[in-house]
């Protein structure tokens, strides 16, 4: 008979992006998990962002993805378990930098990437001598993986998107944020034939939404290695995908590959852009970000009929109260499709956390308030309630109608896809705002 895996992601009850997020967006991480499982095993996936997670569930073994914000609710799954004598392996960004931490409330936890590691994990948790951890010396190569399987999703009630990766890791290091320390810093591609393969073998989703086949590359850069994007957007431009991504402001140098991301049906990229300080920029280790050309980037990117979602962190070091005014009116003025802001978060395993608590400057370790809506920490020109509130407020203002409008009228980008993902916003920003 077959062993039952069952998989769980937490959901982040506090967050914009978790439980206030009006997209329901699925989670490649356990999808990558489940398709490294031996099919010896049954695999079950459980999202409590858009299901209950049965306690009670009948299993043999348990694996609990977390980010920062949702790993409390992933302690408190895991000890529920735990309780009736199942076993539970974690994994993912937040047991992966407080292992020690996640092994109070599991049995064992898997630090960094999976592949190379969990066919391993499953075969000592057959055998009952699971280790407490397990972590590779070197970041796993990505070729020849299996591809992820979508119909463990089938009856979710996600949005219709599938989530593909092509590459891992990240030179850059900025002080904020974990894709270095947990990817390294070098760019990891998967092979474009793996990827053009994954991309081919996906099923359009039928159901009211009109956009069918739509594709959210993760990849932190889609353009960090350049022959690689060209190749890789080359091989994808036959398969009618509508695609949005994840790239910087360098983006601005390469027409021939802006040509190939229209052809290949581009609908967005995110950037981010995070302060229009260049101080800030500086302190934080992102300084080939220049924010007197974030406007022609914006400009360029929406000649070739590519929207923007521009992302911008408040509470840097240099940031006053007039950060939010400023950050409102560029955001209005370049006609961003999109925008999102972040209050600046220290996470574990990143150089700003590690900073900041020398300092003493972090007043909140409750993970559950690392959501990027909440203040942690004291700032340096402002109150923690200031800079709250302004955010909060920044928000409001970005997403009322009249911001709306003046930013999408007139814009060439995808209209059925930006004016329902403003509105999802704002939707998302009211939720929140009940909950400060
Ligand atoms: C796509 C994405 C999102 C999406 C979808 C999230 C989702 N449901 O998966 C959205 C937009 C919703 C989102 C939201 C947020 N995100 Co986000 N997101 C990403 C991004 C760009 C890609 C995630 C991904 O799919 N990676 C690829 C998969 C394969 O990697 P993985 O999940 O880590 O899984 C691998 C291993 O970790 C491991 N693993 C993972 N889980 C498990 C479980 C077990 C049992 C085992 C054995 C192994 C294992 O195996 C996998 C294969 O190797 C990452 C950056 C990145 N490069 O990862 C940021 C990132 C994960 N996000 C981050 C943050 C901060 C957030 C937000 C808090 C706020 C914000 N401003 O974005 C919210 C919180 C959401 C919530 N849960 O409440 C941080 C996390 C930091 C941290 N310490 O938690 C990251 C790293 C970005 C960064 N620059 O720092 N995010
Ligand atoms: S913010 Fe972007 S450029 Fe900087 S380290 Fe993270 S992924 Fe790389």
């Amino acid at each position: 008979m077959k062993k039952k895996l069952l998989l769980i992601s937490p959901v982040a009850s506090k967050s914009l992006m978790g439980k206030d997020f009006y997209f329901r967006l699925p989670t490649l991480g356990l999808l990558k998990v489940a398709a490294l499982t031996p099919s010896d095993w049954d695999i079950r996936i459980l999202d409590e962002k858009v299901e209950e997670v049965d306690l009670n569930a009948d299993v043999d073994l348990v694996g609990i993805t977390a980010m920062t914000p949702a790993v409390n609710r992933g302690y408190e799954i895991a000890d529920a378990f735990r309780a009736r004598g199942i076993k539970v392996v974690m994994g993912g960004m937040h047991p992966s930098k407080m292992p020690d931490e996640a092994l109070a409330h599991a049995d064992s936890v898997v630090i960094g990437e999976a592949e190379g590691l969990w066919p391993g994990v499953l075969k000592d948790a057959e055998e009952d001598r699971l280790k407490s951890r397990y972590q590779q010396p070197d970041f796993p190569d990505l070729a020849n993986l299996n591809n992820a399987d979508w119909d463990l999703y089938k009856d979710k009630n996600y949005l219709p998107v599938h989530f593909v990766e092509t590459t891992r890791g990240c030179p850059h290091d900025c002080e904020f944020c974990s894709v270095t320390n947990s990817f390294g810093g070098k760019a990891r591609n998967r092979p474009a034939a793996d990827v053009e393969a994954e991309l081919k073998a996906l099923t359009p989703f039928d159901g009211r939404f009109i956009l069918r086949n739509v594709v959210f590359f993760v990849d932190d850069n889609i353009i960090s290695n350049k022959a690689y994007a060209r190749e890789m957007l080359a091989r994808i431009k036959s398969y009618n995908l509508k695609w949005v991504g994840q790239t910087s402001v360098n983006i601005i140098h390469n027409d021939e590959i802006l040509a190939l991301m229209r052809d290949s049906g581009c609908m967005g990229l995110l950037i981010g852009f995070e302060t229009l300080s260049a101080g800030n920029l500086s302190n934080v280790g992102k300084s080939f970000n220049h924010p007197d050309t974030y406007i022609d980037v914006i400009k360029k990117v929406h000649d070739y009929g590519i929207g923007v979602n521009g992302s911008f962190v408040f509470g840097l070091d240099n940031d006053d109260e007039g950060v939010f005014d400023r950050t409102l009116e560029f955001v209005n003025k370049a006609k961003l499709d999109v925008c999102y802001f972040s209050i600046l978060t220290p996470y574990p395993g990143t150089v700003l956390y590690d900073q900041l608590h020398k300092e003493g400057r972090i007043f909140d370790y409750d993970w559950d308030n690392y959501t990027t809506s909440r203040v942690v920490y004291e700032p340096k020109m402002m109150t923690p309630d200031q800079l709250l509130r302004g955010y909060y407020s920044a928000l409001e203002s970005a997403y009322s109608f009249s911001s709306i409008f003046k930013r999408l009228w007139g814009l060439k980008t995808k209209k059925n896809f930006f004016w329902p993902m403003n509105f999802g916003f704002r939707q998302s920003v009211k939720e929140s705002i009940k909950r400060i």
